[in-house]
């Protein structure tokens, strides 16, 4: 093969030292999955946040190696993927302690980070051959948008095109798509390649698809990089957009050229992404915000329902054993957590981990099949609001009270009643569901608040630590 480089013995003793720590299970690399605005972001700082400097057993009384008093410490270490960028933690940390806390912001590119967690084995040969152990924890974070490009693997031109103009025709997306279609509709497929017409359809693509993205909450917009191009801004391999199949399929026609940028797009940006940084994971946690789907209605409940299941058909996930580890790990472990469940008062995140079950039924089914352990969980990385009870009429109505994003009062808030399942999700309430998305609240004496993300913590990593 010509891209064979020289291997350093270092290289190799790096390789070696990474499948003994994996044999004895003291590396773990969790796969942080979830569609733009998910909370990626906001769940890799709190996690490092609550591991680095919140540990008590106050605030993670689920987190058994806290709970038992075997933790040790934990802080960030140096990275074995010396090219892949530092997520900065400190600046992301730094919007959530502020006086007036705030999100932070959208991931534009890929990073990650490595944190080594000391702890006491409490069982085992470990327990045995060292007083303490280490266990080094990869997280990776990326923009939301490119993980939905990774289903077109399995997709052609003509397939992707035909799902594409079946959506922008729809009802829901036609108003945006208008102008796109229009211009659809003058252009000779059949007609020489021309790079500066594809070039010209394609940016008005992209409009669409940003459109979609700042006034609804569509979850499936590909090409994902058309939205977030980094480096590859004006590059003819993002100059296509979905078209109908011709008649008859000529050569050097507009056509072949979309089909070909198509593939182009494939191998040379989705597959790198793909075969870089979504493979060889331990865990999983896939973050599904269900208020904005809810909020947005039928239909976008089940295209995130149809996202998600395309989305996990693409992991490898299996039972792993001290062995297959070694070799190649498989996920066995997932979270499905409803993220922002403080959107709603605490008296309805049973019907929110009843309504994601219900929505990823399918998944949770060919999961467990393959002996993968899976939770479902109400979560909030960082809390954002406090349940407030208030009385009318006689009755009690369970609010919650925050700080509205960008705005600068406080408000009690009463949100819809969240439906148990699906189906019940389909006889839509006249008014449809409403909830609103507050600031985090602001930090108690340097202390983030979350809401359970010790449960995810154990689920994630408390077999890891005995
Ligand atoms: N209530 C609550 N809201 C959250 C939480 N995490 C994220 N959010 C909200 O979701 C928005 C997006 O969060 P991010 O962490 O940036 O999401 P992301 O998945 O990293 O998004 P991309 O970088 O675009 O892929 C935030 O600006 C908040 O409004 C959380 O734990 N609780
Ligand atoms: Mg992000």
């Amino acid at each position: 093969m010509s891209n064979k480089l020289p291997i350093s013995i270092k290289t190799i003793l790096n390789e070696a030292e990474k499948v003994v720590q994996r044999g004895f299970d003291k590396h773990v690399k969790i796969a942080v999955t979830g569609f733009s605005g998910s909370g990626k972001t906001a769940f890799i700082t709190a996690l490092v946040r609550q591991l680095t400097a919140q540990v008590n057993k106050d605030n993670l009384p689920f987190f058994d190696v806290v709970h038992s008093g075997r933790f040790i410490a934990c802080k960030q270490t140096t990275q074995e993927a010396m090219s892949v960028p530092t997520f900065d933690y400190r600046r992301a940390v730094s919007c959530l302690l502020d006086a007036e806390p705030s999100w932070p912001p959208a991931t534009s590119r890929i990073n990650m980070l490595t944190l080594a967690l000391k702890y006491y084995a409490k069982q085992g040969l470990r327990a045995h051959l060292a007083p303490e152990s280490t266990l080094y924890i990869e997280l990776y974070d990326y923009p939301g948008e490119w993980l939905v490009d990774l289903p077109l693997l399995d997709m052609d031109y003509a397939g992707w095109s035909l799902q594409q103009l079946e959506k922008y025709q729809s009802p829901l997306y036609s108003t945006y798509a208008a102008a796109f279609l229009e211009e659809l509709a003058s252009l000779d497929v059949c007609a020489p390649a021309d790079d500066l017409i594809c070039a010209k359809i394609a940016k008005i693509h992209a409009e669409l698809l940003k459109a979609l993205k700042a006034n609804t909450p569509a979850t499936v917009l590909q090409p994902g990089r058309q939205l977030l191009p980094g480096e590859l801004l004006d590059a003819p391999v993002l100059g296509f957009f979905p078209c109908h199949k011709p008649e008859n399929e000529q050569e050097n026609s507009v056509y072949r050229q979309l089909v070909e940028r198509f593939e182009a797009y494939k191998e040379t940006v989705v597959k790198p992404f793909y075969k870089n940084y979504f493979c060889e994971f331990d865990r999983q946690v896939v973050l599904v915000d269900i208020f904005a789907s809810l909020q947005g209605g039928p239909a976008y409940m089940t295209e995130l329902q149809e996202a998600t299941q395309a989305m996990l058909a693409l992991f490898e996930y299996g039972k792993s054993n001290w062995l297959s580890r070694l070799l190649k790990p498989k996920i066995d472990k997932v979270l499905f957590a409803a993220n922002k469940c403080d959107s709603v008062s605490s008296t309805q995140h049973s019907n929110i981990v009843r309504l994601l079950d219900s929505l990823l039924q399918e998944s949770h089914n060919t999961l467990r099949f393959d002996h993968v352990k899976i939770d479902t969980m109400a979560m909030s990385s960082v809390k954002s609001s406090i349940d407030r009870k208030v009385q009318e009429h006689g009755s009690t109505l369970d609010c919650v009270y925050g700080k509205p994003t960008n705005e600068s009062n406080w408000i009690t808030y009463l949100p819809s009643q969240v439906p148990t399942s699906i189906e019940a999700s389909a006889i839509w309430p006249r008014h449809g569901y409403e909830f609103t998305s507050f600031s985090p609240l602001p930090a108690q004496q340097g202390q983030i608040g979350h809401i359970r993300m010790d449960h995810a913590l154990q689920f994630l990593l408390g077999d890891k630590l005995r």
